[in-house]
Order: structure tokens, then sequence, then C-alpha cells
């Protein structure tokens, strides 16, 4: 049986009204194009404010902020590695995003978290092996934990849904 706690959402991030929805950002955190614009679009300026305050966020890591006009509470901004062949170690600092913002929903006693294809638009990372690496990183996590309700993949057009919908039933069939 697939985890409960898993779903899938086909659509825009911004209206969620989860806990946290996860931005793809930079590591400036100061906005850009892509879903870290469409975030800083809808939450309005607070957030650019408040992201100006935290020195920036290496590539792997994680910040949080406040939600501001989104319908979600907070906004957790990680930076995920840009695809350069795949022998830079992108596939370890795509795995550390979805970890260190997981760690960063239940230090903040969050149950609900909402995940883009982080990299896999401008930054350019292939979709499926992100996808792979996405589900088994929330998977491990969600072994261990038990105070996370909802963790929803966020995929943007019909492809992406897709190809979620393939790795999360590979992942139950090699249990
Ligand atoms: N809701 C959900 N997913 C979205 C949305 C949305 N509104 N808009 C785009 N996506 P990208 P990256 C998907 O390029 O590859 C920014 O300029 C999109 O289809 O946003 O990590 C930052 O400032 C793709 O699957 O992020 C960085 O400079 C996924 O979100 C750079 O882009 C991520 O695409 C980060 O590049």
């Amino acid at each position: 049986m697939p985890d409960p706690r898993i779903e899938l959402f086909e659509g825009d991030i911004t209206t969620l009204a989860v806990d946290a929805i996860v931005n793809a950002a930079n590591p400036t955190l100061l906005g850009g194009g892509g879903v870290d614009g469409a975030i800083h679009r809808a939450a309005g300026p607070g957030l650019r404010a408040e992201c100006a305050t935290l020195g920036g966020c290496r590539t792997g890591e994680a910040k949080i902020t406040k939600g501001y006009n989104l319908p979600a509470r907070h906004v957790i901004h990680t930076v995920g590695p840009v695809w350069r062949g795949g022998g830079h170690g992108e596939a370890e600092a795509l795995a550390a995003c979805y970890r260190h913002s997981l760690a960063l929903a239940i230090e903040h006693r969050l149950a609900s978290i909402a995940f883009p294809g982080i990299s896999t638009g401008v930054y350019g990372y292939p979709p499926e092996e992100a996808a792979r690496i996405a589900v088994a990183e929330v998977e491990r996590f969600l072994t261990g934990d038990t105070s996370l309700e909802r963790v929803i993949f966020v995929c943007f057009g019909r492809q992406a849904t897709e190809i979620y919908r393939g790795v999360l039933s590979d992942s139950i069939h090699s249990r």
C-alpha cells in the first residue's frame, strides 16, 4: 500500500493552504523565475523583505519564513543543484534539499508540506530522476517520523503527474 500521507496535486503550489510550501529558490533567496517567482508574487513584498534578512542559502540547505499573503502559513526555501550531467554530486544535493526541508517542518511542528519538483525547471535536473529522489527521501523520512500528516508532491502539468505516478507505483512494488 502507498503511504497514505503522500499525495499528488497537479497545479499551482501557491494555491495550497498547507502549513508550508517549499520554494525552489536560488542562493540569494531574493526571488527569481519559475516557482520562485510565482511564490514571491503571490506572497507579496513581505516575503522578500524577510528573505533579505536570511543571508542567503547554500545548495542543499533550507530556510523557513512566514507565508505572508499566501494561503500557506510558511515557505521553506531550499536551493537545488544545477544539473551538470550527474557527476557533480547533484543527486546527493537534491536529496539534501528534501531532507533539510522535512527536518525544518518537524522542527516547527508543521503537519503538512508541499514540494515542487526542485531543480527540474531552470536548473535542468532530469524530471524522472529527480522524482525518484524526492519520493525515496520522503518515504525514508516518513518511516522514522510520525508527526507529519501530509506530504504533497506538486506536479506542474500532466507530464509531471505521470512521472510521479510511475515512480510512486514502482516504489510500492519494490517494498
Ligand atoms: N507551482 C508548482 N510548480 C511550479 C510552478 C508553480 N506555480 N511554477 C513552476 N513550477 P523552477 P529550479 C515547476 O525553474 O529548476 C528560479 O529562477 C516547474 O515546472 O522554478 O529549481 C530560482 O530563483 C519545475 O518542475 O526551479 C532559481 O534561480 C519546478 O517547478 C531557479 O529558478 C522547478 O522549476 C531554480 O531552478
